[in-house]
């Protein structure tokens, strides 16, 4: 990642006196926000919000280099954890049925289309509470070796981890793994019973130790108020460092969860929450995640000018319905951006 160089710069002004200059990279990474001052920014007026966070993004990426990755889910439904906004929790009657594990030809199949549409990271989701030792996780590493060997960045998003499960992941070739604080601390509680917050920091500070890039944001629309938005935010960059990938989701209200009555979230406050995330953590790619089938082609395009440089890619994201490829390629191109080229 592009860390800042911390050495200062020095600056000769019209009199020819120097004086010392904080780089701006340096002088914009900072681990210590508060609430306060993110709720700050969150209110900031909408152009002066955005325009502190093109800057920070000019800065720091492409302007106009967009991450395309692409989501398999090879284990869906019958998950045991209750989160309220999930179709796949076991505890909510939606018409996601339970289905057997993926095997690994039928996943590389699925990557090598994703490549083929011109995606570079291939990530896989398992309706897991945590990662159990046996035939199950041996086939989700033999998936990620597979993945690595059609030159895609690999993630996966299996729930919780050990240090060891994540090392041998690290071994197998993974480049990130997503797991989301996907609320406040405060709120975390009427939204999952069956697991804490700290379980989910704990799982983030194994994946960090194994050397795997951290991916971890959070949901929208929840019933959350805005200082649970910015909270969850502070608690995103205080991880050191900065999650390399924070998505940003909207609710998909699917029938038959808990959420499915709550009203959509306000464009405008995911274009707020996007442009902020970018500015309290302006080297982490901000990928505006689930919910755009229900986003107009301009507030995408606005959230990728406020910040967000990565999308996830295919007609489908875990269980849901996602816009379809030729309508993202369509909507890269209108704006001129490009695809980024993989990490690897
Ligand atoms: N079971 C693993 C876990 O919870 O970490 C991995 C899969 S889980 C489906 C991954 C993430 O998908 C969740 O943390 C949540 O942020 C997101 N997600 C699930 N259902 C969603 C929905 N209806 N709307 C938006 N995001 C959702
Ligand atoms: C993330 O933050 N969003 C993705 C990915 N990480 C795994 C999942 C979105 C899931 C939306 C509901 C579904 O399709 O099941
Ligand atoms: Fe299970 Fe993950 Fe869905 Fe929660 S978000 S119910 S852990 S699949």
């Amino acid at each position: 990642m592009n860390e800042p160089s911390l050495a200062p710069r020095v600056e000769r002004n019209e009199t020819s006196e120097t004086k010392p200059v904080a780089p701006l990279k340096a002088a914009a990474i900072r681990r210590d926000w508060t609430v306060a001052e993110a709720r700050g920014l969150y209110e900031l007026p909408l152009f002066e919000l955005i325009d502190r966070a093109r800057a920070l993004h000019v800065a720091h990426h492409g302007p106009s280099e967009v991450q395309l990755c692409t989501l398999l889910s090879v284990k869906t439904g019958g998950c045991p954890e209750d989160c309220a906004y999930c179709p796949q929790s076991s505890h909510h009657e939606t018409n996601v049925a339970p289905e057997k594990m993926l095997d690994e030809a039928a996943v590389l199949d699925a990557a090598r289309r994703a490549k083929d549409a011109g995606s570079t990271r291939f990530c896989m989701g398992a309706a897991w509470r945590e990662v159990k030792d046996g035939p199950a996780f041996e086939r989700v590493l033999g998936m990620v070796r597979g993945v690595k060997s059609l030159g895609l960045e690999a993630c996966c998003t299996l729930g919780m981890l050990t240090p060891e499960q994540a090392q041998r992941l690290k071994e197998a070739g993974l480049d990130a793994y997503n797991h989301n604080l996907d609320t406040s601390r405060d709120n975390y509680r009427s939204i999952i019973s069956t697991r804490t917050f700290d379980e989910r920091l704990s799982t983030l500070r194994a994946v960090r130790s194994a050397g795997i890039s951290v991916c971890s944001g959070g949901i929208i629309g929840m019933g959350e108020s805005i200082d649970d938005r910015c909270s969850m935010l502070v608690e995103l960059a205080r991880l050191d460092p900065h999650p390399e990938s924070v998505p940003i989701n909207a609710l998909v209200r699917v029938a038959g969860t808990p959420l499915e009555a709550l009203p959509p979230v306000d464009p405008v406050e995911f274009v707020r929450m996007i442009a902020t995330a970018r500015v309290m953590m302006p080297s982490s790619m901000v990928r505006l995640s689930a919910g755009r089938s229900e986003l107009s082609r301009e507030t995408q395009l606005l959230c990728m000018y406020a910040g967000a440089n990565s999308i996830f890619y295919g007609d489908r994201l875990l269980t849901t319905g996602n816009p379809g490829c030729d309508e993202d390629r369509e909507l890269l191109k209108t704006a001129g951006a490009r695809p980024l080229a993989p990490a690897l």
